[in-house]
C-alpha cells in the first residue's frame, strides 16, 4: 500500500543521523498561494542517491505530468512558476528522461508523475544525479515544477522536446529548501520534526 510505504519512508527520515541531508518543497498552484502538496528530498550521505517522497493533490484523475527541478529559486514571495527559469542544467546537456545518465539528461530531469483515480500523486523515487551535497548538482535553493503534460524525455520530435520535453505549462511549483539539523537552533529553516508533522497532516487530514 502506497500510503504505508510513504509512512515508513517518513519514519526513516526521523531516524536520520548527523550526516544526512534533507530538503523540503511546499508545492503551490502556479501564480496562487493555494498549497497542494509537499515533496521531501533525503540523502543519507554524499555517496548515496537522493530519495524523493511526497504527495501532490488536486489534479485531474489519471493524468501524467512532467516533473523537473528548475534552475532558480522563487524569490520575495514570487508565485509565478515561470520565474524559476529553465531546467536545472549545470552541464549544458540536452533534455532527457530520468533514467538517462548524466550526459543525456538535465540534472533537473525527474521524468513523469501520474495522478491516481483520486487526482493524487504519490511520489516515491530514487535518483543518483540530483544531489544535496555536491554543489554543482545540488537542488537546494532551486524550484521543483509540475507540468500540465507528459514529458516526452526528449524523444517527441517537437521543437521543445530537447529543452523541456514538450511538457507544457507549469501548473504547480515550490522552492526546495534545505532543512536544518535538529541541533542547529539558530537556523531559520524549518525543523525536520516540523516538516514530518506537516507531511502527516497532509496525508491524513
Ligand atoms: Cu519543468
Ligand atoms: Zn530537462
Amino acid at each position: 500500500m502506497k500510503f504505508l510505504l510513504v509512512c515508513i519512508l517518513i519514519f526513516s527520515l526521523v531516524q536520520i543521523g548527523h550526516s544526512a541531508l534533507t530538503a523540503t518543497a511546499n508545492i503551490h498552484v502556479d501564480s496562487t498561494s493555494v498549497a497542494i502538496g509537499t515533496v521531501l528530498f533525503h540523502q543519507r550521505d554524499a555517496n548515496s542517491p537522493v530519495r524523493v517522497v511526497g504527495i501532490i493533490d488536486g489534479l485531474k484523475n489519471n493524468t501524467v505530468h512532467g516533473f523537473h527541478v528548475h534552475r532558480d529559486a522563487l524569490m520575495n514571495g514570487e508565485l509565478n512558476c515561470t520565474a524559476a527559469g529553465p531546467h536545472f542544467n549545470p552541464y549544458s546537456t540536452l533534455h532527457g528522461p530520468r533514467e538517462a545518465d548524466l550526459g543525456h539528461r538535465h540534472v533537473g530531469d525527474l521524468g513523469n508523475l501520474t495522478a491516481n483515480d483520486n487526482g493524487i500523486i504519490i511520489i516515491e523515487l530514487t535518483d543518483s544525479i540530483i544531489d544535496l551535497y555536491n554543489a554543482t548538482r545540488s537542488v537546494a535553493n532551486r524550484t521543483i515544477v509540475l507540468h500540465a503534460m507528459r514529458d516526452d524525455g526528449g524523444k517527441g520530435g517537437f521543437p521543445d522536446s530537447n529543452t523541456t520535453g514538450d511538457a507544457g505549462p507549469r501548473i504547480a511549483c515550490g522552492v526546495i529548501s534545505l532543512a536544518m539539523i535538529e541541533s542547529d537552533t539558530n537556523s531559520q529553516s524549518p525543523k525536520i520534526s516540523t516538516m514530518v508533522t506537516d507531511f502527516f497532516r497532509k496525508l491524513f487530514p
